[in-house]
């Protein structure tokens, strides 16, 4: 759909993680944007969702809490999609919310202008709401358009956050993304969505900084896939992964992976809230 794509664009930082499969993201991520004339604070959030898991749960709460804070609720749109229908559940948020809404067309790049015209309609139908606007996240096409009238949009109010700061979620929090991402970028299938991973250590106080983690699998035969042959497929996980927590930390890194195995933690409780996952 695009929306990490899109808070990323926005917020000018690469906070969250993207992949070409649904609910890649799995907790609410705060970017912090302050220029000369207002604070913004964006919130990208998960994918709604039908509930399979006790992480489900937790993904659709973290886009009730989202809403629930929010002075402008940003809908998007797959442009690039056929399908022309709402679920309920995006109607019923946008008919109940009672706060400006805006509909983001996403995708433009791979549409004829027919087809945005058409879609423009539907939207406006289904879901009515004060601005819609095509863009693309990938190419920044209209983005400073949606830029502008979000900052006409908001409401006047205190300034949050110090003007210095990005984000609010610690250093080894998007460490453990990035990791993640890899997964999704090196694994297939259903595999990346049996994961998580949670960092264990994080020494600042050397040359290179010292990060021990572990990805946590569902069963004992999902650990022979990370691992891959000779451990090639952890290997290439680590190398992509180091360079991008590199890049983030603007610092060498030296990242230790291990895997672990905690049985069907996706619906614990117990294991949810070990892994970041407060339910
Ligand atoms: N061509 C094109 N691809 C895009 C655009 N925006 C996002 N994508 C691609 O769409 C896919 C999904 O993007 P994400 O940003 O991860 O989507 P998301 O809505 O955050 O998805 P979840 O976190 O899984 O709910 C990725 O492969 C992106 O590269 C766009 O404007 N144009
Ligand atoms: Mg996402």
């Amino acid at each position: 759909m695009g929306k990490s794509t899109l808070f990323n664009k926005l917020v000018g930082e690469r906070l969250s993680i993207i992949s070409p499969k649904p609910q890649t993201t799995r907790n609410n991520i705060l970017g912090i944007v302050t220029d000369e004339n207002a604070q913004m604070l964006f919130l990208d959030t998960p994918g709604l969702l039908e509930e399979k898991y006790r992480l489900h749960a937790f993904m659709t709460k973290q886009i009730r809490e989202a809403l629930e804070s929010a002075d402008i609720l940003l809908g998007i749109v797959d442009a690039s999609n056929p399908d022309d229908t709402f679920d309920d559940e995006v109607q019923e948020a946008f008919a109940r919310w009672n706060i400006p809404r805006v509909i983001v067309l996403n995708k433009v790049d791979l549409c004829s202008d027919e087809r945005i015209k058409k879609l423009e309609h539907r939207v406006q139908e289904a879901l009515d709401p004060q601005l819609i606007l095509a863009v693309s996240a990938t190419t920044g096409k209209n983005l400073p358009n949606l830029h502008k009238a979000l900052v006409d949009t908001l409401p006047l109010g205190p300034q949050f956050y110090p003007e210095d700061m990005l984000a609010e979620q610690p250093e080894r929090f998007f460490v453990a993304e990035f990791i993640r991402e890899e997964v999704f970028n090196q694994l297939h299938q259903e595999l990346p969505y049996a994961i998580a991973v949670v960092v264990e250590a994080f020494h600042e106080d050397r040359p290179k900084v010292y990060i021990q983690a572990n990805i946590i699998v569902e069963r004992n035969s999902q650990k022979g896939i990370v691992i891959g042959k000779g451990g090639r497929s952890l290997k290439a996980i680590g190398q992509h992964a180091r360079k991008k927590v590199e890049a983030f930390l603007n610092r060498p890194v030296f990242l230790d992976l291990h895997v672990k195995v905690y049985e069907n933690w996706r619906k614990k409780d117990g294991a949810l809230r070990g892994f970041g996952y407060d339910i």
